[in-house]
């Protein structure tokens, strides 16, 4: 399979890969842009209907959670951000990432011979050798309208063609798909898998089957030891993740068997790889 590397190409090659029902068939292309989380908040504003997706080819200012950083190499890596208008109960957010997560993982499945994983609350990992190594994260900014989730940006950053020399310093460990599989994709390809199944697993959610217990069966946080790093609270948690709740907040149980409900925060695995 060759890899696209011509930038116009990439909008035309989008346009022919996407075969979804309405997800991502209204698309913004930029060569580059600031965020295309950003860009398609101001679209959102000014009423750009469900399904729209920003996509780009390079961020200069990419947004991980907390005023960090999402950096990619131009020309590797899918970026792109998309727009949903659930009007479920705010409690309810967290679901949009879980059903990204599992599209994610089963595009990945699909088209390569990995095993990807979710690391709570946002991360998508790779098994490489004895540890897990991330290729991608997800960023929901979502607004409401009377207590309702109204425009909600799902933010989905991944290392796709990024060669090992690229991947950047971060605190966790990065990996790219390129990397663990020794294969070139066609980014629009796996595009149009991760849409279609993220499509998918919306309408059954809509439906009334919620993601939760597909979700947690990915998830390699469960059972661990873990810390955890929360806003506005000086000290780590430290215990073992226990399980979820339905709303996907982290059940965390100190050595004391106090438990605590972890709404976010930043997981470090104690006895795994932390990569710090
Ligand atoms: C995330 O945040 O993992 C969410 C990333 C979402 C990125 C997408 S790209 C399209 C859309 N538009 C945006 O502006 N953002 C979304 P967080 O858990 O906070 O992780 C951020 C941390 O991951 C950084 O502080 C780095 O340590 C590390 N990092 C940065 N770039 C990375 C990369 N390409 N691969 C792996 N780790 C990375």
């Amino acid at each position: 399979m060759s890899v696209n590397t011509n930038r116009s190409d990439y909008a035309a090659a989008i346009r022919a890969a996407v075969n979804t029902r309405w997800l991502g068939q209204s698309f913004h292309y930029f060569n580059s842009v600031t965020s295309t989380n950003d860009v398609l908040a101001t679209l959102a504003q000014n009423g750009a209907p469900a399904g729209t997706m920003v996509i780009t080819d390079y961020q200069s200012q990419g947004k991980g959670r907390l005023g960090r950083r999402w950096l990619a190499p131009q020309g590797t890596s899918l970026l792109f951000s998309l727009l949903f208008r659930p009007l479920w109960p705010p409690e309810k957010a967290a679901w949009l990432t879980m059903i990204a997560g599992l599209a994610v993982v089963k595009a990945v499945e699909t088209l390569y011979e990995l095993t990807p994983r979710l690391k709570w609350p946002n991360d998508l990992l790779l098994p490489s050798r004895d540890q897990w190594l991330k290729f991608g994260g997800m960023l929901l900014e979502a607004q409401m309208t009377e207590e309702r989730l109204d425009a909600s940006i799902l933010g989905i950053g991944i290392n796709v063609n990024v060669r090992p020399g690229q991947l950047p310093r971060s605190s966790y460990p990065a990996t790219s798909l390129l990397q663990e599989s020794g294969q070139q994709m066609e980014r629009p390809v796996l595009l149009n898998e991760v849409l279609a199944a993220l499509e998918g697993g919306y309408e059954a959610a809509r439906l009334g089957y919620p993601p939760l217990k597909a979700w947690q069966d990915k998830l390699v946080t469960l059972g661990q030891a873990v810390s955890i790093v929360q806003v506005g609270r000086r000290l780590p948690l430290t215990g073992i993740a226990v399980d979820t709740d339905n709303m996907g907040r982290l059940i965390v149980r100190e050595e004391s068997g106090r438990e605590h409900v972890v709404a976010a925060g930043d997981v470090t695995f104690q006895v795994d790889n932390s990569g710090e």
